[in-house]
């Protein structure tokens, strides 16, 4: 079965937001895209859901490394008024400690705490019979080099078929090359990297491969 994992495609991650990142939100007509293509039998989206106080924000902490972001009920934190959340299955909300941060939508930072996400991705598997590898998981959304990443690298380590949308991802890119570093570890650990016309000539092939049936 597929899974279309949508991190964190929220306002403050998009060019005017909180913490923008640079063509953030040119990812979103490539997932609604991948969103209304009929492929994925399980659409999950996170969100950065932060309290107020949160400890990653500059403004609370003297470890904060953010600017104040997605905070909890802001306009901020909400989807990309563009995205198409219609179809979304599942919304899995993270960093919501405030002690702790938590990049990916499995894990917080430390491994102390898991979300729900596994433990229902795993329980899909078993009602299903199959197995976490027979899990096929695209990861897109924002930011690559640390939601997507993290989000990603947990993915493959708990046993899901993993692949990353690359055109449907961008990267806050601190550092300059952040973007490639993180697609390197990504591939490093099993990752897959693919873009979305691949995906979806795939299903246009099988269509097409249906009509000769027909004809
Ligand atoms: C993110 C930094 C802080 C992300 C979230 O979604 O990539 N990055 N919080
Ligand atoms: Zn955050």
């Amino acid at each position: 079965m597929k899974v279309l994992l949508l991190v964190d495609i929220q306002n403050d991650f998009c060019p005017g937001g909180n913490l923008a990142v640079a063509e953030g939100d040119q990812i979103v007509a490539i997932a609604n895209q991948l969103i209304s293509s009929d492929l994925y039998d399980l659409i999950i989206a996170s969100k950065d859901w932060h309290p107020s106080n949160h400890s990653s924000f500059l403004s609370n902490s003297s470890t904060g490394i953010w600017p104040d972001h997605c905070i909890q009920g802001t306009i901020g934190a909400e989807f990309h008024p563009d995205l198409n959340t219609k179809k979304i299955d599942q919304i899995i909300l993270k960093g919501t400690k405030v002690e702790i941060d938590s990049y990916s939508a499995f894990f917080d930072n430390q491994k102390l705490n898991q979300t729900e996400l596994d433990s229902y991705l795993k329980a899909v598997a078993k009602r299903l019979q199959i197995s976490p590898r027979d899990i096929e998981i695209s990861v897109c959304g924002l930011a690559l080099d640390y939601c997507v990443k993290a989000s990603a690298i947990d993915a493959v380590e708990l046993g899901y078929k993993t692949e990353l949308v690359l055109d449907a991802t961008r990267a806050v890119n601190i550092s300059p090359n952040d973007d490639l570093k993180a697609l390197r570890e990504l591939k490093a650990k099993g990752v897959e990297i693919v873009e979305s016309r691949g995906i979806l000539a795939g299903i246009q092939r099988e269509q097409v491969q249906a009509i000769n049936l027909e004809a």
